[in-house]
């Protein structure tokens, strides 16, 4: 299948109606190329953004008033929906993207797994009663939505992440005013559309595409019950002050500089090949990606022998030829400050371990392993401390499981960890005492299913957790009631 050569219309989705934007022109283009044009059209204003929250406070309470089980049933319908056109869908996410095909499909079907489980949370979801202490009373805690949540999405999944924000705010009887990475406003539009075709009513869910600004409207609306943020640690910390200065619950899921840890005793196999995929899959643009790698010094020749013959093996280009096992990053400006922070490194003294061959134009990267210097001057380098959101892998060589802890804590996030070892007494050891959201012991570090707790710890999250049963605890708030008959 190819892709449609036809430039889709941008437009948001306001009280139920698709209308074009009062703002400038704004587009997408392939991330491959950087000049096929895949959308464009107008973006939204702030009046519209506000036209945007008052349609979502006027629906609300009907919405929450709509029993739990026909709002899951609108989930279920989306998620056929999106399965029905995963192929076209994840195709057109590759090239605004810049993920493989493959990986495209992949999230276009994650997200229709994530509709589906929130579509189920609805026959599950239940308050709690207590014992009382007196006699003749029960205590019930029951949850109730927030109200009016605006979900603000980076541009790295561009269906996942919406995904997984917006089913559990609406199967919680919250309506939502959404707006996504404007670098990817295509995929935003096909997860509403999908919601539209599964019966969602006018209102319950806005959408609003524009720039980064726009965001600014998010917390300063009235409207506004809560803010669900994914993107950097910067935006998501401002977004959490204005929140908190104005007593509103914010979630921001933000940076990571995640490690893989490999022991003495790692089965070497397994862990190239899962650090392999923890770096470079989807070009290393994942929270969850693994960007530091830290390898016991006994195994550590043989462990990067293992790892740079797999990733000689990959081919780096167009990310819609099924025979490429990485595309670009997703633009050119990406791309050009990753390969500065690789210059950055090397004169900060780390050496190329590794780089591998990539389409020589303005959005592609090569995949990179740095070698980084012993001691304090390895601890200091950029490709240690900073997170590039690229292809880029640092390496530093220790001796032990002490050192190793030591030294994957050694970062201001704290959002995944893998660790390979045949050891169980250290993975126990890392689970009890290793400070991150997320542990994987013997696979990559990145991914996250849609039923279990999501987010980190340190600089990379703030809030209650996504995903599962955690994602109740945001999207709700309880009122505990003493009843006596
Ligand atoms: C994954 O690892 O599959 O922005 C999901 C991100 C994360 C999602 C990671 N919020 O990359």
């Amino acid at each position: 299948m190819e892709l449609s050569t036809t430039v889709a219309t941008l437009e948001h989705y306001i009280n139920g109606a698709w209308v074009p934007g009062d703002g400038g022109r704004i587009g997408s283009t392939a991330a491959a190329d950087q000049s096929s044009i895949l959308a464009e059209g107008t973006a939204a204003s702030t009046g519209q953004v506000a036209a945007a929250f008052d349609a979502a406070r006027t629906a609300q309470k009907s919405w929450a008033a709509t029993p739990m089980a026909a709002r899951g049933a609108i989930l279920a319908k989306a998620a056929g929906y999106l399965t029905e056109h995963a192929e076209d869908f994840g195709a057109e996410l590759a090239a605004e993207e810049g993920k493989t095909r493959a990986e495209g499909i992949g999230e276009v079907l994650r997200a229709a797994q994530i509709l589906t489980y929130y579509s189920s949370e609805s026959e599950r979801a239940a308050g709690t009663v207590f014992q009382s202490p007196r006699a003749g009373e029960q205590i019930l805690v029951t949850h109730k939505p927030l109200g009016v949540i605006g979900v603000i999405t980076p541009f790295n999944f561009p269906i996942g992440i919406p995904a997984w924000k917006i089913a559990p705010a609406l199967v919680f009887g919250n309506t939502v005013v959404f707006k996504p990475a404007s670098l990817v406003p295509l995929l935003a539009m096909r997860l509403v559309q999908a919601l539209e075709h599964g019966g969602l009513p006018a209102g319950v869910l806005n959408l609003v595409i524009g720039p980064g600004a726009l965001g600014d409207a998010f917390i300063a609306n009235e409207q506004l019950d809560g803010l669900t943020f994914t993107g950097s640690t910067g935006v998501g910390r401002k977004l959490c002050a204005a929140g908190a200065a104005r007593g509103i619950p914010v979630q921001a899921e933000m940076g990571g500089k995640n490690a893989s840890v490999v022991l003495a005793d790692a089965d070497l196999d397994l862990a190239s090949e899962q650090v392999l995929f923890g770096a470079f899959r989807s070009t290393g643009q994942k929270c969850t990606a693994t960007s530091r790698l830290i390898l016991d010094e006994s195994i550590a020749d043989e462990f990067l022998a293992k790892l740079t013959g797999r990733l000689a093996q990959w081919v780096t280009g167009d990310p819609l030829d099924p025979s490429v096992h990485m595309g670009p990053l997703v633009d050119a400006k990406a791309a050009t400050s990753a390969a500065q922070g690789i210059e950055r490194s090397l004169e900060q003294g780390a050496t190329l371990n590794y780089r591998g061959q990539a389409p020589d134009t303005g959005s592609f990267l090569a995949p990179t392993i740095l070698e980084l210097p012993d001691g304090e001057a390895g601890r200091a380098n950029c490709a240690w401390q900073e997170e590039f959101f690229a292809p880029i892998l640092a390496v530093r060589r220790v001796n032990g499981w002490q050192e190793a802890f030591e030294a994957a804590e050694d970062s201001e996030f704290g959002l995944s960890l893998a660790l390979f070892t045949s050891n169980l007494a250290l993975a126990l050891e890392a689970q009890q005492t290793l400070d991150v959201g997320i542990l994987h012991v013997n696979s990559e570090s990145a991914g996250a299913d849609p039923h279990v707790p999501f987010g980190g710890a340190k600089a990379s999250g703030y809030g209650p957790k996504e995903q599962g049963a955690a994602a109740r605890e945001f999207y709700t708030h309880t009122t505990t009631t003493y009843l006596r008959g």
